[in-house]
């Protein structure tokens, strides 16, 4: 049989971008895109989509059933900033759409699973600067509380039950096509929209909050080749380190002043701030490298140039 996909979040930022790249690769007939609500235009046009509440078992199930689904990438999640205003929703939401697809897997009825973790499951007493993959992760945020934990139950699953989980520690995503929601790099995004529309931006981090943020191409260039790699090559079974750029708001902005010398910058940290403060400022991504022979291709200058090529067409 051939691969039969099922994409449970499919219409937030990296879903509705993850699940066009996967008709490509697989054929629209062969992914199922899913979400609480419909999403984009090209989403809905180009495949098969269900409604579909992320902590719902048995619907998940009937879908899996009925599509003869042999592979999930679970990408709904409450991100790190509506984490802290919703801890218990997002505690259910994050852990036990993980544990559906999970036991899906331990009774055979799918074969394979995506599911991202974070940065977020670093904290205040992690190694800041390239961040180890076997380090202290004493997470501070709801969200990496939740990630964390679920990376302990991939790599259980994986041990116990021979589960196929595969993981990586997704940095900020930057992307021009879905706005994020609800995360602490979005800042990362929304400064592009406001640097075209506004040539002005109030910046909820302070202007050295240095973070490791990734172009979305890159992320799904990871994703897919995780996911394509040989059994065999996943060592680790929790999540994989996965750097890219790292950088601060007061560099991105210098970088988008190139392209528009009048942009301004104000910084007004809220509570964000402190989230930001317990997470690393860049990464060690050596055995993602390794393992399954990943490399990021965008910089800061490449990303920022893309970024605003493209959605000044959008934009404007
Ligand atoms: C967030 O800011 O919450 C996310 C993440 C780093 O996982 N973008």
């Amino acid at each position: 049989m051939g691969t039969k996909i099922l994409i449970i979040g499919a219409c937030g930022q990296i879903g509705s971008e993850l699940t066009l790249k996967l008709r490509e690769i697989y054929g629209n007939n062969n992914v199922i895109a899913s979400d609480i609500r419909e999403g984009n235009e090209n989403l809905m046009k180009s495949g098969s989509f269900e409604i579909l509440n992320a902590m719902d078992a048995e619907a998940i199930a009937k879908i899996v059933e009925k599509e003869q689904i042999n592979e999930v990438y679970l990408m709904a999640a409450m991100l790190s900033a509506t984490a802290e205003k919703n801890p218990s929703l997002a505690w259910d939401l994050n852990m036990n759409s993980l544990f559906h697809v999970l036991n899906l897997a331990k009774e055979g009825k799918i074969q394979k699973i995506f599911w991202p973790s974070s940065i977020a499951v670093f904290g205040p007493t992690t190694p800041r600067e390239n961040t180890p993959q076997f380090t202290v992760m004493e997470p501070a945020t709801v969200y990496g509380i939740s990630k964390q934990t679920g990376e302990r139950w991939c790599e259980y699953y994986f041990n116990k039950y021979g589960v196929d989980v595969r993981s990586i520690r997704y940095p900020g995503l930057i992307s021009w096509t879905t706005l994020p929601g609800g995360g602490t790099t979005d800042y990362a995004v929304d400064i592009f929209y406001k640097a075209i529309e506004n040539k002005h931006y109030d910046c909820f981090l302070s202007e050295k909050s240095a973070l490791p943020m990734m172009y979305m191409e890159d992320a799904l260039n990871a994703t897919i080749s995780i996911m394509q790699s040989p059994k065999e090559n996943i060592k680790i079974r929790s999540s994989y380190n996965l750097g890219g750029i790292s950088f601060t708001p007061e560099e991105i902005a210098a970088e988008i002043k190139k392209h528009i010398p009048d942009f301004s910058i104000e910084y007004n940290p809220d509570f964000r701030q402190a989230i930001a403060d317990s997470w690393p400022a860049s990464i060690d991504d050596s055995r993602a490298q390794a393992d399954w022979g990943w490399n990021h291709k965008y910089d800061l200058a490449s990303m920022t140039k893309v970024m605003l090529e493209n959605l000044s067409k959008v934009l404007i």
